[in-house]
């Protein structure tokens, strides 16, 4: 992992007198984490938020390789809380990049005045459960200590960058780093021999970026994707009028989507249509921008079965009209998922690239990567001699942001043994024996935003009822916990997103447990069953 765990102090080290106290703790001060600052503190909670970085802003702080962009529109991933900041807030492309989205959390940042609750630079080591005060004790790597009856971890569930284990990343003379810790002040790529491994999301949006700058570029390829163009874009001011004045109406189609996005399926079957309607509707989405040709089709292209095999096969064919060489263009065409098993990564230009004199693409499936040598990558079949090294090589998802926090629970138990065999959560965001914590991450998915705000707000409203109510603990219970892990390995099963290898089931990180990391459920299903839960006295929770 590109964080490795810090040294960690004692549970229980130390004297709380001289411990600074809050109501909550928030880890991370990213896009929910800025959110919970302000709900909690709008709903009268004393509230810390600790984070690691040297600025706020989260995955748009620490993602700073060139090409890093929203592929959910702009307008839909900003917060909705505030008419003000949502008149005020000018989004300049359809899918804004990551200097401008970190802009934005900064600009929210500081028109909410939440920096006077945000510690930057702080490094969280370890989270201990003081059971004889009902309260947490966070440790930072400098030694400091504070203390909140709340914990929410507000850390990402793509935060925890992984590089593979191979041999020999210590011995290579050239620069390397890995996407998500790109340096603030860039990496000097111009006329080098660069060496990407990775073709996920992050490399097809930072392939196309810096080939415009190299002298040579070698991408070791292990499994093809299916890409679609992402086709951003302007935004004039005719229609930055129209999205303000529509906003109610965009959040309100978000709300109903399975994703949160506002692309929503066409409830006609791709098999029921004629040949000559199903083809001008592919091509129609295929020509619009963004999601729409993953999330706005035919629903059963999102089932295993004739019509994702019929879109899938459509899709290859884009991809071989996109490729001149066609045996470069065989190597690029994914086989062996089918379509919107994995999170359709969007590019822009990406398939040309590999029509370029000076890129060359690596089966590192074929002839996987042996080590790195002091000159380079070495495969089974050869040695690619490089001065750069750029690691897309994704995260140890959901679970492994929250491993690197340390956890300690009741008993001194942790989170990581807990979750040893996959995430134990009951709704996503609270396990049994971790009282009063509120595994935030793990539980937003889908447009980030859209779906981080109303879980935010539920976390926040249980904190007022416990509050109100003169309890101190609020706990999910065993059973509750257990029946939604069973809910989520017998529904996630039946989804597309389980049926590939990839994040979404900790199959890119060798070792981990294979499972769902996310809820199965759709988010207006997840709104409807925390509502029902509040709803029913926080029924599945131990109230103490
Ligand atoms: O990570 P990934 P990512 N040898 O895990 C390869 C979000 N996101 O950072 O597919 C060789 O998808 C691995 O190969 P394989 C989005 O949710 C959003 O790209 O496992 N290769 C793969 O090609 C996305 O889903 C945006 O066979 C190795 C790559 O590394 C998620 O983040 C932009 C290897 C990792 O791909 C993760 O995307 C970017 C090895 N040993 C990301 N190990 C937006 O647009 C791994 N690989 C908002």
């Amino acid at each position: 992992m590109v964080d490795s765990l810090q040294q960690t102090p004692a549970a229980g080290a130390g004297h709380a007198e001289d411990v600074e106290r809050f109501d909550a703790i928030i880890i991370g001060a990213g896009v929910t984490g800025l959110y919970s600052l302000y709900r909690m503190r709008e709903l009268g909670f004393s509230v810390r938020a600790f984070e690691h970085g040297s600025g706020v802003g989260g995955t748009w702080f620490w993602n700073r390789y060139p090409g890093c962009r929203f592929d959910s529109e702009s307008y839909t991933y900003g917060y909705s809380f505030s008419e003000e900041l949502l008149q005020e807030w000018d989004w300049k492309e359809h899918y804004s990049g990551q200097p401008e989205n970190e802009r934005y959390l900064n600009y929210v940042a500081d028109k909410f005045d939440l920096r006077r609750h945000i510690q930057l630079n702080s490094h969280v080591v370890s989270c201990v459960f003081d059971e004889d005060e009902s309260c947490w004790e966070i440790h930072l790597e400098d030694g400091q200590r504070a203390r909140g009856q709340y914990l929410i971890t507000s850390v990402g569930i793509l935060s925890a960058g992984f590089i593979p284990d191979f041999e020999g990343i210590d011995s290579f003379k050239g620069k390397w780093c890995h996407t998500v810790r790109w340096p603030k002040e860039g990496m000097d790529l111009a006329g080098k021999r660069v060496g990407v491994i990775g073709t996920g999301a992050t490399g097809v949006q930072l392939i196309p970026e810096i080939v415009k700058e190299v002298a040579h570029l070698t991408v070791f390829q292990r499994t093809a994707n299916f890409c679609a163009p992402l086709r951003n874009s302007p935004i004039d001011d005719d229609e930055q009028r129209e999205i303000k004045a529509s906003y109610p109406e965009i959040f309100k189609k978000c709300m109903k989507t399975a994703g949160s996005f506002v692309h929503e399926f066409d409830p006609r079957s791709a098999m029921e249509v004629s040949p000559e309607e199903r083809l001008e509707q592919y091509e129609r989405l295929w020509d619009n921008p963004g999601f729409g040709k993953w999330l706005s089709n035919f629903h059963d292209i999102m089932v295993p079965g004739e019509a994702n095999e019929d879109y899938a096969e459509f899709f290859r064919n884009k991809i071989r009209e996109r490729v001149n060489d066609p045996v470069i263009a065989e190597m690029l065409v994914p086989k062996d998922h089918m379509f919107g098993s994995k999170r359709l990564p969007c590019e822009s230009g990406y398939y040309e690239v590999y029509n370029r004199d000076n890129v060359l693409l690596v089966d590192v499936r074929e002839a996987p990567i042996e080590r790195i040598t002091p000159k380079g990558v070495k495969t089974r079949d050869a040695e690619y001699e490089l001065d750069v090294i750029i690691f897309a090589t994704g995260f140890d998802a959901v679970t492994g942001s929250l491993n690197l926090l340390d956890i300690h629970g009741e008993g001194g138990h942790t989170l990581k043994d807990k979750y040893a065999g996959g995430p134990r959560a009951y709704m996503g965001i609270a396990s049994a024996g971790f009282p009063n914590l509120f595994t935030i991450n793990a539980a937003s998915v889908g447009n980030f935003v859209r779906s981080a705000e109303p879980l935010v707000d539920w976390v926040s409203e249980a904190m007022c009822y416990v509050r109100d109510n003169n309890f101190t603990r609020i706990t999910a219970t065993l059973e509750a916990e257990n029946a939604w892990v069973d809910h989520v390995n017998k529904d996630g099963a039946k989804i597309l997103r389980t049926q590939a290898n990839s994040w979404f089931v900790g199959a890119n990180i060798p070792g981990k447990a294979r499972v769902l990391l996310t809820n199965p459920d759709t988010a207006p299903a997840m709104r409807a069953k925390r509502a029902e839960v509040a709803a029913n006295g926080y029924e599945g929770f131990l109230l103490q």
